[in-house]
Formats: structure tokens, C-alpha cells, sequence
């Protein structure tokens, strides 16, 4: 497996805010804290491929929302926020070796961060970023995939409120969705007081999991990595955000 990250970008202070009010965000703690993330993926992969922060791109480092890659394919996004748009100039030429691409196109909006990919079933959130006609478009390129749309309420994007955490398991906070759609799946839920709690990475077996989360953290088995992620959420941004992986 390979992993894709790309820089913090030195305006990460500017970037897009959706339910959080701004706060200052220190560049300097930002690229350390997404440094300590990079060295925990690299000891899980392959292979890291690094793309170089971007300052036209205050939200650069979130590079999971400009592409998603599945097996044999990898669709770049056209981000529902327009600040993000060119940003997918870089991930595509990066992904272009690897994977055939194909584009969401206007008037379809989709951000990878909405995507939660579950083997041959796709889950993708509609949100402020993602709307039904980015959805039907990924549809249409995803052949073979099972790809459903998750209303979410309240929440950035689907995987803010529930992301895998094992084999058969989902980590959720259902304030911000309904989990009809999530049957069949064992549910373990945020603790309330910890919110964004449920956004974890899988990287095989190895879940890559806030420090900042203790609460929620005591209840998920498994080989668990912590990792700070504190100066990043202020920008939105959580432990999926900033990675794409490529299996
Ligand atoms: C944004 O609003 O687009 C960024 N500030 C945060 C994006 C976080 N990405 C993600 O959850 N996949």
C-alpha cells in the first residue's frame, strides 16, 4: 500500500471554516503535528508519496477531498469549496502513474472527505461540499461498486460523523447522521463529550487515531496509533483528511 500527503500550506491560518469559529493556527505546530502523522503512516506502508504544501492553498494538507482511488481507478474531485479547486491539479499529475483518472465535472460538487469506501460498498455523504450530481457522476465512473448517498446534518462531511475502525466495524457519532443506512455493520459510538471523535484512519489493520480523544479512544480494540492532530482540527481537518491511500 501506498499513502499520498501533501504539505500544510503556509496560509493554512486562511483556511475554509464551516462549523468552527476561525482561531489562530501556528504554521510551525501545524507541519510538526502533520509530520508526526506522515512518520506514523510511513511505518505502515509502502511507500509515502509527498506532494509539497502550496500557499495559493490554504487547505492543501486536507488532500484526501481532491481524489478518491479505488482499485482500479481514481477520481479527482471538483471541491464544493471554491478555494480548493485548483488544488487538484497536483494530485491528479501525482496519481496520474498510478491509477486511470477520471474528473467530476460542473455542476457536480464532491469531496473525498463525503467518500467512506467499504470494500465494494461506497457510502457518500450529501453536504454543503457534495451534491447529487458529483454523486451520480462517481456512480457512474465506480462500475462494480455499490455506491449509496448518506444525508449528513450538522457536519462537514460524512467521514467527520462515521469512519471505519475494523473489519465489520464503524466508529459514529449519530448527532450528525442516521445510521439506517450503516445496517449490518457493529456501531461503536463517539463518548458525548468528544464529538469529533469519530474520524479515524484504517491503514490495514491500524487504526491512526487523535491523541486528543481519550474517552472514545478506551473504546476501540485494536492496534491503535496515536497521533496529535489538535492544530490541524482547528482548520476542520481530522486524521483522514490528510491522507490518500492507495491500495
Ligand atoms: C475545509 O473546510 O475544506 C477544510 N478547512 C477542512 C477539510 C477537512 N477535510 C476532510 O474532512 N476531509
Amino acid at each position: 500500500m501506498k499513502a499520498l500527503t501533501r504539505g500544510v500550506s503556509p496560509e493554512v491560518a486562511q483556511c475554509e471554516l464551516t462549523h468552527l469559529e476561525r482561531e489562530p493556527i501556528d504554521f510551525g505546530r501545524a507541519s510538526r503535528e502533520h509530520g508526526a502523522y506522515v512518520e506514523v503512516l510511513r511505518s505502515l506502508v509502502d511507500e509515502v508519496i509527498e506532494v509539497p504544501g502550496d500557499a495559493r492553498f490554504p487547505d492543501c494538507v486536507f488532500v484526501e477531498d481532491t481524489a478518491v482511488v479505488l482499485d482500479d481507478l481514481a477520481i479527482i474531485t471538483r471541491p464544493g469549496a471554491e478555494s480548493r479547486r485548483g488544488e487538484v491539479e497536483a494530485i491528479a499529475e501525482a496519481l496520474a502513474p498510478l491509477r486511470p483518472l477520471m474528473q467530476i465535472e460542473a455542476p457536480g460538487t464532491l469531496d473525498g472527505g463525503d467518500v467512506l469506501v467499504c470494500d465494494r460498498t461506497v457510502y457518500i455523504g450529501l453536504t454543503s461540499r457534495t451534491n447529487e450530481a458529483g454523486i451520480e457522476q462517481f456512480r457512474a465512473f465506480a462500475r462494480g461498486y455499490d455506491v449509496r448517498a448518506v444525508p449528513v446534518h450538522g457536519a462537514l462531511h460524512l467521514k467527520t460523523a462515521i469512519t471505519r475502525i475494523a473489519h465489520g466495524t464503524l466508529l459514529v457519532n449519530r448527532d450528525w447522521i442516521d445510521v439506517a443506512p450503516f445496517a449490518g455493520w457493529k456501531l461503536v459510538d463517539v463518548d458525548p463529550s468528544e464529538p469529533f471523535g469519530a474520524n479515524a484512519l484504517l491503514v490495514g489493520d491500524v487504526l491512526i487515531y487523535p491523541r486528543e480523544f481519550p474517552r472514545t479512544r478506551a473504546k476501540i480494540a485494536g492496534d491503535v496509533r496515536l497521533v496529535p492532530a489538535g492544530e490541524l482540527a482547528k482548520a476542520e481537518g481530522g486524521v483522514t483528511c490528510s491522507a490518500i491511500l492507495i491500495r
